[in-house]
């Protein structure tokens, strides 16, 4: 079976990575339909070597659709991802905007595909930083359960959109050349005040909620507690970009249940666990580095170490690309699921 397949956002950082991934992983697209805003409609781009219109995304562009992929913002989604629903499209939305809502799986095929049975519709993405450590964390749960886990995170700004990567790239070349150094969108766009990312780091990504912790820690803990199906899990975010185009970064620190568990067999059971590839061995100095995480479809786990004071505590490094597998590829393995699963 062929399937009609929408890109909404198909001029975006993500909505890019989404058309590479469709026709890297020929995923059965009998008819494409490219959607941004009025803004691009009528430009062309060129898809596994072809030329397609852009059309503006309407309530109408989605007659005949069978799989809608979102990301072009939560605004663009909370209108148009249910006038889709409504004509029939299974909707997998990259934004924010329904991921909490009981009646929107939210899914990462490695950890709980089975999610997605229950959709009326609407499938959600999670955030890039929380997929990647879920995709890391899961299988230690399996094995040795897991009772605390707290991420501090070095983000790369793609995951801010691409103005964000061409502000990073301008700032470096006004400091190299000893220009005005100007910022305008990072830390977030819809806050008061900007900075500089090129030779900075920024601990806030997205704006402050009422608790002190921004919302895109927010949403790296309730995002994991509803993947994991894990309400009562302990989970502490701090999140921070970096000046890095691409790969996001994390260290992690996690508690398991079961004590005496050695960092031998932590590492054995991530060789083993799907989409992960462990890098850790430090004689070699061999670690993940998001420069080398950039364009490969797994999550790369090293420098595995216990706490020195906690025996059920480990030390992880978690490294993948946030555009992939923190976004484009993880949709499209959703729609790959649901293809296999026959629920679609
Ligand atoms: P456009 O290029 O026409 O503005 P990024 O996250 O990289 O900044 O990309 C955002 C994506 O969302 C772009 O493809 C952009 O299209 C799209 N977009 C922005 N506003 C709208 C809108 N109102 N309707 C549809 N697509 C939109
Ligand atoms: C970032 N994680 O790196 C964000 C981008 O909720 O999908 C993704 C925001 C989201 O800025």
């Amino acid at each position: 079976k062929q399937y009609t397949v929408a890109v909404v956002g198909a001029t975006g950082a993500v909505g890019t990575k989404m058309m590479e991934q469709l026709a890297k992983r020929k995923f059965p697209i009998g008819k494409l339909k490219l959607l941004a805003s009025k803004r691009s409609a009528g430009n062309k781009l060129d898809f596994a070597g072809q030329t397609y219109t852009i059309e503006e995304a309407t309530p109408e562009a989605f007659d005949g659709v069978d799989i809608a992929l979102f990301s072009a913002g939560g605004s663009v989604s909370l209108t148009l991802a249910p006038e889709a629903a409504k004509r029939g499209a299974v909707v997998i939305d990259n934004t924010s905007a329904f991921r909490m809502d009981p009646n929107v799986p939210l899914v990462v095929p490695e950890v709980n595909r089975e999610d997605l049975k229950a959709h009326k519709g609407i499938i959600a993405n999670p955030n890039c930083s929380t997929i990647q450590m879920v995709v890391a964390m899961e299988p230690i749960r399996e094995a040795f359960g897991l009772e605390n886990v707290i991420v501090s995170t070095y983000q790369a700004v793609s995951g801010s959109g691409i103005h964000a990567i061409e502000e990073l790239q301008a700032q470096s070349l006004a400091w190299d050349e000893g220009k005005n150094v100007s910022a305008t969108i990072l830390p977030v766009k819809g806050d008061k005040k900007h900075f500089p990312i090129a030779r900075n780091v920024l601990p806030q990504i997205d704006v402050f909620t009422d608790n002190g912790f921004t919302y895109e820690e927010m949403k790296m803990i309730n995002e994991t507690k509803k993947i994991m199906h894990a309400p009562a899990l302990p989970v502490a975010a701090t999140c921070v970009r970096v000046p890095v185009v691409s790969g996001h970064s994390e260290s992690l620190f996690i508690e398991v249940s079961q004590s005496g568990v050695t960092v031998e067999e932590l590492r054995e059971v991530l060789r083993n666990a799907p989409g992960v590839i462990v890098q850790d061995d430090i004689k070699n100095q061999q670690y993940p580095m998001p420069l080398f995480a950039e364009g490969h479809d797994e999550t790369f786990v090293g420098r595995i170490r216990k706490d020195l004071s906690n025996d059920r505590g480990f030390h992880l490094w978690v490294v993948a690309d946030n555009l992939l597998k923190g976004a484009a590829l993880n949709s499209i393995q959703i729609a790959e699921a649901m293809v296999a699963d026959e629920i679609l």
